[in-house]
């Protein structure tokens, strides 16, 4: 595998991160290593083994349909060519972590910035930073997904617009993508179902944020979620639960200057927190939280 291009770290409001170049680049998909491959099909394996029980239909259906498979990473290109024909999203190869104006510029577009080098074989388990098997694995079905595609180019719009109102705008936006995009639960008629990416792609968090008694679940609630604060080190303390994609789409057709007006004078919201007026689908028991660490 070549080397990926990290750029400096940086201080940021989640701690001490590495910044990448924000060039696209091509998929090196020749130098990917026998272990690079091996390291992929473990964690498809897996995962794919504990998620029909636990993922929504939506994921599941569209990554099927895309046709990743376990023996090998699967190649960008071959991906584009069903994602252009379903909903005219693209992937583009990328570095890492982008700064957020860029990567809000992709979104906009309908371009999903995938990692292009995949985690080692002793970060099996976990990855602090975005690597090509969560981006790809965990993000990347769901842009098959006509009603989840648009929201996502809505919330690069979003976000292009919240990165010029300024950084209490962002910190609420960065919120809404948090618990939705990343850590989102869905109901099913067979029971609450992941659609999240930062879930979908751990295999313990899957089985927590469906199976615990220790999270709270809470109903989606979009100013709720702007106010509340996450955890990046541990598993959430709370999922927010959509009835239906439409129902997160719409949530964004609002202009959201009025409301990060609103929210400005108000204290956030600690991760593990009930509200008064919350739907409450259940009330964690809090078992294994740490005290500190909400960002
Ligand atoms: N860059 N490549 C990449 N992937 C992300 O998920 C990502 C990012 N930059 C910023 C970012 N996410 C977050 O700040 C979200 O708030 C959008
Ligand atoms: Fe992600």
């Amino acid at each position: 595998m070549n080397t990926p291009q990290r750029v400096e770290h940086a201080m940021t409001d989640k701690g001490y991160v590495p910044l990448y170049a924000t060039g696209v680049v091509e998929q090196p998909w020749d130098t990917y290593s026998a272990t690079d491959h091996a390291v992929w099909g473990q964690l498809y394996r897996r995962q794919r083994a504990l998620l029909p029980d636990l993922a929504c239909s939506a994921f599941l259906k569209a990554q099927d349909a895309m046709g990743m498979g376990e023996t090998q990473i699967p190649r960008f290109d071959d991906l584009n060519e069903i994602l252009a024909r379903s909903t005219g999203w693209r992937i583009i190869g990328v570095e890492g972590l982008l700064p957020e104006l860029d990567f809000f510029d992709h979104l906009a577009n309908r371009r999903f910035p995938v990692t292009w080098w995949i985690r080692r074989p002793d970060q099996i388990d976990y990855i602090a930073e975005p690597d090509l098997f969560h981006d790809l694995f965990g993000h990347v079905p769901l842009l098959m997904n006509p009603v989840f595609a648009d929201y996502m180019q809505a919330y690069g719009q979003g976000g292009v617009r919240a990165h010029g109102i300024g950084p209490e705008a962002l910190v609420n936006l960065t919120r809404l993508y948090w618990y939705t995009v990343e850590f989102g639960l869905i109901r099913e008629a067979s029971g609450l179902r992941i659609y999240g990416a930062g879930i979908v792609s751990s295999a313990g968090e899957s089985k927590h944020s469906i199976q615990s008694d220790a999270p709270n679940r809470i109903g989606f609630d979009l100013k709720r979620i702007m106010r509340t604060r996450y955890r990046i080190d541990t598993y959430q303390k709370t999922y927010f639960v959509i009835d239906d994609f439409e129902q997160l789409f719409d949530a964004t057709r609002p202009d959201f200057a009025p409301i990060y007006a609103e929210l400005k004078p108000h204290e956030s919201f600690p991760a593990g927190s009930v509200q008064p007026g919350d739907r409450v689908i259940t009330r964690g028991t809090g078992e294994g939280w740490l005290s500190d660490g909400d960002v």
